[in-house]
């Protein structure tokens, strides 16, 4: 068991207070390592608990609108001075209430407190441009504005770095904002909204509203006066967001689904390559969208990799993630367990070999959670549906192939395109992995999880809808451009029709350039 206090009974943060939902309903957030701890109760808000949000935004729209960025800057800079004062503290509760071990906790945090320093240098840099205009004595540029009120919607398995990628930004830009987190990690966004708040972010310019996707997601989506949404999470809910915001004309981001891969040349250095797959495998008990789900091995160092693989997944060590030297903590809850061993039996039944894990585990303290043992499938084949459908938990496939050209078609042969991985020493090889892997990430010699901030995240095909989140275009998704025209010449100046009007015609142009 943990020592931290429970969170309590915890309301929506509407305009700085925090309500219960109006239907007095509520939900528990629960320790997955140990389900009978409750780390808090949470109200399970519906659409009139959304409206009340959206209006409390509304409200603050035009205050927080026109705040000068670079005042919007510091709240945020303050806020990511605040994350790191709390790192630790919010690192332990984010493991209590999600699982994942307490290092990659504090990594969580750490990109949350990246984001922000980042982001709020965006306050002095977020440049429009200023462009010549065809015609004489005018004055042609760009700014950015905001929407209004937008949406976020942010999964549970990075509670506080998702959250930061997309509140930031929106506040930036000079959004207002409804985040609906998800319903697996309350207590870590309702202390991320604590933090801003702290850090000095006016009433009602972010809201925080707990509950269920069918409840207040799908009512965030469709409230008229929300002006987009931001959503991470899988590809059957994605897609039903999309629909209603296309029929809506509401502009919507999508991060969804991935069935990444790390290619393993036969030229690879192999040990290196095994650290990779552990980490991109299992780290995070294999729940991130970037995780390793397949290892495609050139056939020369298929049995050398797999050894190794075999022998160290051996030694990982399961547990509460608080607990020092533990490896793997436990999947989010007691459905997705079940989930995780289904995959296991669909594994088994299409012939792939389970040569390691696939067990719900039950020994001595285990049993109190939802613990997975991780497993490596050998003998899998690109076709099998656990080489082609997101698992989410710490399930990896590993399928031979025999070349470059092979390995790089299985690598694309899903139809999910976040982060792809190549392990080679051959330069020539790698740039053909670079130019021809289908994702949106691509890692040479490191493992498919390891973004970093300030580059674009996103990817192709099924895993999105085109968008990117952070990188240097990062208030691109958060804000729409509006073009200025200033025309000082005190004459009406057609454009198009009056311009240039010497060089088109024949005329000769230095009687008008030179007037005489
Ligand atoms: C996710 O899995 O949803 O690269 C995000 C990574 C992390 C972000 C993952 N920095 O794995």
């Amino acid at each position: 068991m943990t020592s931290e206090a429970a969170v309590a009974e915890a309301g929506n943060l509407i305009a700085a207070a925090q309500s219960p939902a109006r239907s007095g309903r509520t939900f528990e957030s629960r320790n997955p390592a140990h389900s009978h701890d409750v780390v808090g109760v949470f109200p399970r808000s519906d659409a009139t608990d959304v409206d009340d949000a959206v209006r409390a935004a509304q409200a603050a729209l035009r205050g927080w609108r026109g705040t000068p960025w670079p005042a919007r800057g510091e709240i945020i800079l303050r806020a990511a001075e605040l994350l790191q004062r709390d790192k630790e503290a919010l690192a332990r509760l984010m493991t209590r209430e999600m699982g994942k071990v307490l290092v990659e906790a504090r990594g969580d945090v750490q990109e949350a407190i990246d984001m922000g320093i980042f982001i709020a240098g965006e306050g002095r840099r977020a440049f429009g441009e200023t462009v010549p205009s065809e015609l004489r004595h005018k004055w042609a540029m760009t700014m950015r504005q905001p929407f209004g009120v937008v949406g976020c919607i942010t999964p549970w398995n990075f509670p506080v770095a998702i959250p930061s990628w997309k509140v930031f930004p929106a506040l930036m830009a000079g959004n207002t904002v409804v985040l609906k987190p998800a319903e697996d990690s309350p207590a870590c966004a309702l202390r991320f909204a604590e933090i801003l708040e702290e850090a000095g972010l006016p009433v009602g310019v972010l809201n925080v509203v707990f509950g269920f996707g069918e409840e207040a997601g799908d009512a965030l989506v469709r409230h008229p006066d929300v002006k987009a949404i931001f959503f991470t999470g899988g590809v059957a809910t994605g897609r039903l967001v999309a629909e209603a915001c296309g029929r809506l004309l509401k502009k919507c981001s999508l991060e969804l689904g991935g069935k990444n891969a790390i290619v393993v040349l036969a030229d690879a250095d192999l040990e290196l390559a095994v650290d990779g797959a552990l980490w991109g495998a299992f780290g995070t008990a294999g729940q991130r969208c970037t995780a390793a789900s397949r290892l495609i091995v050139e056939r020369p160092v298929l049995s050398g990799f797999t050894e190794r693989l075999l022998s160290r997944t051996a030694d990982l060590r399961l547990g509460d993630g608080l607990e020092p030297g533990v490896d793997v903590g436990p999947v989010i809850n007691q459905s997705q367990l079940g989930r995780v061993h289904e995959y296991t039996k669909i594994g088994e039944a299409e012939g792939a070999r389970r040569a390691i894990g696939g067990e719900i585990a039950r020994d001595g303290a285990l049993a109190e959670g939802w613990f997975y043992t991780p497993t490596v499938f050998t003998g899998v084949t690109p076709a099998m549906r656990i080489a082609q459908e997101e698992i989410f938990g710490p399930t990896t496939a590993v399928l031979a192939v025999d070349s470059l050209d092979e390995a790089l078609d299985v690598a694309n042969s899903t139809r999910y395109g976040l982060s792809l991985s190549v392990y080679t020493n051959d330069l020539r090889c790698a740039f053909r992995a670079i130019d021809e892997l289908e994702s949106g990430i691509v890692y040479v010699n490191a493992p498919t999880s390891g973004a970093e901030i300030q580059l674009p995240f996103g990817g192709v095909k099924d895993t999105g809808n085109g968008h990117r989140e952070a990188g240097g275009r990062a208030l691109d998704e958060f804000s729409e451009w509006k073009s200025i025209y200033i025309d000082h010449s005190g004459r009406l100046q057609r454009a198009q029709i009056d311009t240039y009007e010497e060089t088109r015609t024949g005329s000769q142009p230095s009687n008008k350039v030179s007037g005489q």
